[in-house]
Parts: structure tokens; C-alpha cells; sequence
């Protein structure tokens, strides 16, 4: 059968590892011969959404257009995989809002990491950074994260390897005969 349109949409503090395990997941899809893409900080942000910033408004409206897009994909029976930190849970609940207004399934993944494990890795030095004050408004220090309350997917897995988190997804799509 002709596969039709879904997102999963990750979401999480910076360093959660949204990004590795979207990648991983893309990989697995595709290898399985479904038709997957990924939305990320490096083909939104540096593209269709270059004029935003990292204010709550900025932010919002980064989910926004990134919702519209996703179902856009998603039209063309594309699975998506979002991985933006996506903070805030209105924009999250528009999101879901906006797919399921066409029946399209929104899986929302939350990529639960503690902050003392994120800022301990800070692979960027972000973290650092936004303790000084250098950056501002930074996600978790002197901005807030509104985890979410009831996700379809709740990864707890960040002292395991990315594998653990892709599989637990893979099964969550299997069992509910998306795949
Ligand atoms: C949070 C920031 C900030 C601030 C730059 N707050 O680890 P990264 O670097 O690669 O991922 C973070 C990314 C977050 O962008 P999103 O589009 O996912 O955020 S949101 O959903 O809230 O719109 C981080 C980097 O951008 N970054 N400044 N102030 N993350």
C-alpha cells in the first residue's frame, strides 16, 4: 500500500539528542523503503526562517511556519521527522492542531534528557556561554522548557546509546501500523 503522511515531531532541551536520533531514524525509514525527511536547524533555520532569532516570539514563530511545512510534506506522503526544541507547548499543541485537522497522525517524541546531563556534555559550549551571559535567552537557563505532559513518545534514554531511543520509536510505529 501506498504509505500516506505522518510527523514525528521530537522535541527537547539542546544536547537532548533530537538531532542524532532523527538522522538515525531517517536512515532506518528510508532503508525500509518509506519515503522520509527530516526538518532541521540547518535546512529551516538557515533558509526559509534566517530572520528569526531566539526571542519567545521568534521561537513561535519558527514552529509555526515548521508546523505548515510538515503538513505540507505530509500532503505529499512524506514522513517527517521535526527536531527543533520546539519549548513551548501551545506552538506544539497548534502543531498537532494543524495535522490533525487533515487527519494526519502528529507523534509527538519527547527527548527527556535532565539539564545537569546536557549542560555537563555541552558539546558547543552553549551552555557555558549562556551561564555567562554571553548568549541570552538560552533554552533551560534564562529561558524556560515546557516539557511535555502526555507525549506518545516518551524517550528516557540519554545515558543509552541513540540506537535504544530510534528502536523504542520504530516499535511505537510499528504498533500502531504506521510501518
Ligand atoms: C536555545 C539556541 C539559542 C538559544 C542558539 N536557545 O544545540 P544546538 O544549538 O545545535 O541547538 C540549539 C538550536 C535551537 O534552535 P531551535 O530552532 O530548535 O529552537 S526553537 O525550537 O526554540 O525555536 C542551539 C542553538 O539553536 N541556539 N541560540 N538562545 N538554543
Amino acid at each position: 500500500a501506498k504509505q500516506s503522511g505522518l510527523t514525528i515531531w521530537l522535541t527537547g532541551l539542546s544536547g537532548s539528542g533530537k538531532s542524532s536520533i532523527a538522522c538515525l531514524l531517517e536512515e532506518h525509514l528510508l532503508k525500509r523503503g518509506y519515503n522520509s525527511y527530516r526538518l532541521d536547524g540547518d535546512n529551516i533555520r538557515f533558509g526559509l526562517n534566517s530572520d528569526l532569532g531566539f526571542s519567545d516570539d521568534d521561537r513561535n514563530e519558527n514552529i509555526r511556519r515548521i508546523s505548515y511545512v510538515s503538513k505540507l510534506f505530509n500532503d505529499s506522503c512524506t514522513f517527517i521527522i521535526v527536531s527543533f526544541i520546539s519549548p513551548f507547548k501551545k506552538e506544539r499543541e497548534n502543531a498537532r492542531k494543524i495535522h490533525e485537522a487533515d487527519n494526519l497522525p502528529f507523534i509527538e517524541a519527547y527527548v527527556d534528557a535532565p539539564l545537569e546531563v546536557v549542560e555537563a556534555r555541552d558539546p558547543k559550549g552553549l551552555y557555558k556561554k549562556a551561564r555567562q551571559g554571553i548568549i541570552k535567552e538560552f533554552t533551560g537557563i534564562s529561558s524556560p522548557y515546557e516539557a511535555p505532559e502526555d507525549p506518545e513518545i516518551h524517550l528516557k534514554n540519554y545515558d543509552s546509546p541513540i540506537e535504544k531511543s530510534v528502536e523504542q520509536i520504530v516499535k511505537y510505529l510499528e504498533e500502531n501500523n504506521y510501518i
